[in-house]
């Protein structure tokens, strides 16, 4: 039988110890969110929390307790300057000579918990070179070329760990057993070309023209310009879609739509745009917003919203080509 690598031991071999630790923590806060969405019902954590987080969402209890666990967690760890959720308002600095920054979503998807499907944490780390000083919202505001580490956790019929450091991708699943991150791919590739979609076409009337082209030729399958038919897949969950994609192929996208005035579409940069693109160019794919590389794009305020087309290299740049045909020289207001 061939030796299983742990968590543990990919870490000491594949990053310094500073981002060893930070992931060591993030995984030891996922297995006690994974362990209460398994009791579901009987943890008495299905609902609604009763508040509101800084995006206007209602916050589900499970939302508001993985909130709690991370937070708690990584601003106890001394590498840790300063962490940014989803879900506060602003971001809390933790430890002055740290030296990560972490932002995350604690549950993506979450309007999937009630229903006992696929959701998961997502998280991106930023270097902090203010040793010494209280780390502030402005240290976060880094483009996420900058990123040196982000993957997520997906809490779906197996529980599993994908991450980067910078050097391709790596994927853990969770060993019920042991307790313990089991490495099961350590290069995970995404195919150039696909023929599978993913996106919330209720949304269409919104979108910009180029992106209703798009997925108007994408609809007219082997009659249409692409000459062959394409199959759709949406979870609702980022995690679960972008999960999808790395192990079977496919484009993903929640594109700029003027929907709610003001918001460029649903998701957030820093939690969910960044570490997502990281992790899929590292695995081969490529991620836009439409116009410019997703990973070029420096934030203006830590709870920014941005379209997000991602996945197979060919398919992403298709849709760019579209934009740039268009005359679209910005996706419309980030804010
Ligand atoms: P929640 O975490 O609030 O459920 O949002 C999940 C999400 O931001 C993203 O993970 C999905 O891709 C997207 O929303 C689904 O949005 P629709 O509700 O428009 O399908």
């Amino acid at each position: 039988m061939v030796a299983q690598t742990t968590l543990t031991q990919y870490l000491k071999n594949h990053t310094t110890p500073e981002l060893a630790s930070t992931i060591t923590t993030l995984a030891t806060a996922s297995v006690a969110i994974s362990q209460l969405l398994n009791k579901g019902a009987l943890a008495g954590i299905h609902g609604e929390a009763g508040n509101q987080n800084v995006q206007g969402e209602a916050q589900k209890k499970l939302d508001v307790i993985s909130n709690d666990l991370l937070l708690n967690a990584l601003t106890h760890n001394p590498n840790c300057a300063g962490v940014a959720s989803e879900e506060l308002d602003e971001i809390n600095p933790a430890n002055d000579n740290g030296t990560l920054l972490v932002a995350f979503d604690p549950l993506d998807g979450s309007s999937n918990i009630d229903i006992n499907m696929t959701v998961g944490t997502i998280f991106s780390i930023l270097p902090y070179h203010n040793q010494g000083q209280k780390a502030t919202e402005a240290d976060f505001l880094q483009k996420g070329a900058n990123q040196i580490g982000a993957g997520y956790f997906i809490y779906g019929t197996s529980t599993m760990l994908t991450v980067t450091f910078g050097a391709g991708v790596a994927m853990f699943s969770f060993d019920p057993i042991s307790q313990t991150y089991i490495l099961i791919n350590d290069d995970v590739r995404i195919s150039s070309d696909t023929a599978e979609y993913a996106i919330n076409a209720s949304n269409r009337r919104y979108w910009l023209p180029p992106m209703q082209q798009y997925i108007e030729e994408l609809v007219q399958g082997d009659t249409g310009v692409r000459a062959k038919d394409y199959n759709t897949r949406w979870v609702a969950a980022m995690i679960a879609d972008v999960h999808r994609i790395l192990m079977r192929g496919g484009i993903f996208m929640y594109p700029f739509d003027t929907k709610i005035t003001g918001k460029a579409g649903k998701l957030r940069l820093m939690y969910e745009a960044n570490p997502m693109s990281f992790v899929i160019e590292q695995a081969g794919g490529a991620s836009t917003d439409g116009v410019e590389r997703i990973l070029d794009i420096t934030p203006t305020h830590i709870h920014q919203r941005i379209p997000v087309v991602l996945g197979a290299k060919n398919e992403v740049a298709y849709v760019k080509d579209l934009h740039k045909t268009a005359g679209i020289l910005a996706n419309g207001d980030r804010a």
